[in-house]
């Protein structure tokens, strides 16, 4: 069975039993700002966990890309991998435990035709959160799952919540496949013998909302949440203990193969770390949120996966730049499923090679210098941190050359505490230019915040519809806009979006608020800073029929008080990242 196939298979399964199919969402979580990436198909169902009704009803499916950056270290190994797609359906208060194993054990039973005897599963084992889960293991018990493959396991493995958040969560039930030699013993489960087992499926029971200070409360609903990683079944479902080797990878490893010369067999490591890591590198670049490599946030992790992809491909011999071929098969793979891919592919390209570019300037030196280090057989935090600074070495790289060189790290604390001062003065810098100028609230920026608006749209009217604020920063004597667009503005499109904002301040626009909630405004097309956080009501600006926008305000009443609107200066501030300064004369 292909990736397509079992994707079908497992949709057209959930459609039978009534689920309502719902699309992928964005790998950037909208609205979310406490995490950098959708980790799960949950993910962007929490307000529908939490008690608000879905406009499809109570039951849903879907296949959702995913990126988990908490198992980066594992990735290398046959089932691990940063980027991975999940199936999921969903109960919202519909049905329970007993009906969601028994669907479960029908789609792997029957559909899957996996046998019984390979299957084992695990439960909860009961904590002062919660009690021990006899209901999951009755149920698993009644449809023949004999009592030595059913094991009952702590929090650690049996309880599922979204990493260092409050929402919903709950215990859970584990399905796994027998991936040791010959058939499984009877002493063996995923308690007494881990490493026989492949973990394929996750049926949590969603009935506590975990509230501030780690408390647990029983939600108002008791819902179902699933997640079936779909490298690892197919994997399990062709007899294939490697994801590497099935659909979801072998065209990338063959290109890898092609481009290095080398075989899959030798350099397994680098390969599967090369394929997962561009894969996801590829993924995040391809979504509609057009994050690029940086510094901070998903931009620093979209680096740190295309650096450490570069490594390893050094380390196997390829000399030329190579990333943008292995995006090439990743979207050859994808994108019939996710269009994104393609419409993006120009973006994709252009990213990865400048990225490419830039760290292959610096690895070179950044390598002999380590080496220089490693002398004393020792690396300081310190140390690591002038590898980050000076020749671009995330973190990761350097421990991983130290692992594989037997090089001891000592005070690794060192480099995270340098690492943190780096990153809060950029955090100042950002939260300063996120505030809006808001502190200081003159009718000179007042005027200038209502022009930010009109430039806004005149930027997406005259240039491209895909670009989005990125950041905004007002004093009395100008305005600063920053924009995702990854080219220098022509002095002709500088000419345009100046004559289009001062031709939407002439028809003299009414500037109304309104408060609505966050949805309503996005189905108003209201434009809206994906990192904010927003609660409840939000306040909205119409100005005419040119634009709507989720902000604090304040604003004019009327475009007509802006008088001539100058750009006096446009510039790159990050890669992806435009700047325009303007005044109003
Ligand atoms: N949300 C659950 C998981 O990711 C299903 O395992």
């Amino acid at each position: 069975m292909d990736r397509k196939e079992l994707i079908q298979k497992y949709l057209e399964f959930f459609k039978s039993k009534k689920h309502a199919i719902i699309p992928s969402a964005s790998l950037i979580p909208e609205n979310d700002p406490s995490v950098l990436f959708t980790t799960a198909g949950m993910h962007p169902l929490v307000p529908f966990l939490m008690g608000q009704k879905h406009p499809l009803g109570k039951r849903l499916a879907s296949v959702q890309k995913c990126i988990r950056t908490s198992d980066i270290d594992e990735v290398g190994d046959a089932f691990h991998h940063t980027f991975f797609e999940m199936l999921g359906n969903w109960s919202l208060g519909d049905y329970f435990k007993k009906e969601a194993i028994e669907v479960s054990f029908e789609f792997l039973t029957k559909f899957l035709k996996i046998k019984k005897e390979m299957l084992a599963v695990s439960v909860f084992a009961g904590d002062k959160t919660a009690e021990k889960d006899d209901d999951a293991a009755g149920a698993w018990l009644a449809l023949g799952i004999p009592g030595d493959k059913i094991a009952y396991l702590p929090k650690k493995n049996n309880w599922w919540e979204l990493a260092g958040q409050t929402g919903p969560c709950g215990p859970d039930t584990e399905m796994f496949y027998f991936v040791g030699k010959g058939k499984p013993n009877k002493e063996s489960n995923p308690g007494t013998k881990e490493n026989e087992w492949c973990e394929i499926w996750n049926d949590v029971f969603m009935q506590y909302q975990k509230i501030e200070g780690g408390k647990f409360v029983p939600l108002q609903q008791k819902n179902i949440d699933t997640g079936m990683g779909v490298e690892r079944t197919i994997a399990i479902l062709n007899g294939i203990n490697d994801d590497y080797l099935t659909d979801t990878f072998l065209p990338i490893i063959k290109k890898i193969e092609t481009i290095s010369g080398k075989k899959y067999k030798e350099s397994t490591k680098s390969m599967r770390i090369i394929a997962d890591h561009l894969k996801a590198a590829t993924f995040i670049l391809g979504d509609e949120k057009h994050i690029a490599p940086s510094n901070v946030e998903q931009g620093y992790v979209l680096r740190k996966l295309i650096r450490r992809a570069i490594r390893h491909g050094k380390e196997i011999g390829i000399e030329k730049n190579f990333a943008k071929e292995i995006a090439k098969s990743v979207i050859g793979i994808y994108s019939s499923d996710y269009p994104e891919l393609k419409k993006n592919e120009g973006f994709i390209f252009e990213e990865i090679e400048k990225e490419e570019n830039k760290f292959k300037e610096t690895l070179e030196k950044g390598l002999r210098k380590f080496e220089e280090m490693a002398k004393s057989k020792k690396i300081s935090g310190t140390e690591a941190f002038l590898l980050y600074q000076s020749f671009g070495f995330p973190l990761e790289i350097t421990e991983e050359l130290a692992k594989e060189k037997n090089v001891e790290f000592v005070k690794k604390s060192d480099f995270e505490s340098e690492f943190k001062k780096h990153q809060e003065i950029s955090k100042v810098g950002s939260e300063k230019k996120f505030k809006g100028g808001l502190g200081e609230v003159t009718e000179e920026t007042t005027r200038l915040h209502t022009a930010t608006h009109l430039l806004n749209e005149a930027l997406r009217k005259v240039v491209n519809k895909d670009i989005k604020q990125r950041g905004s920063n007002i004093t009395p004597e100008r305005l600063r806009f920053d924009f995702n667009y990854d080219k220098k503005l022509t002095d002709e499109q500088l000419k345009k979006v100046e004559a289009e904002v001062n031709s939407a301040i002439k028809k003299a626009m009414p500037v109304e608020r309104m408060e609505m909630t966050v949805s309503e405004a996005v189905k108003q097309g209201a434009q809206a800073m994906f990192t904010e956080k927003y609660t409840g009501e939000v306040s909205v600006y119409k100005i005419g029929n040119y634009s709507v926008e989720i902000c604090a305000g304040p604003h004019v009443a009327n475009t007509k008080e802006l008088g001539k609107f100058k750009i006096i200066k446009e510039e790159a501030v990050a890669a992806g990242i435009r700047r325009i300064k303007a005044v109003l004369e």
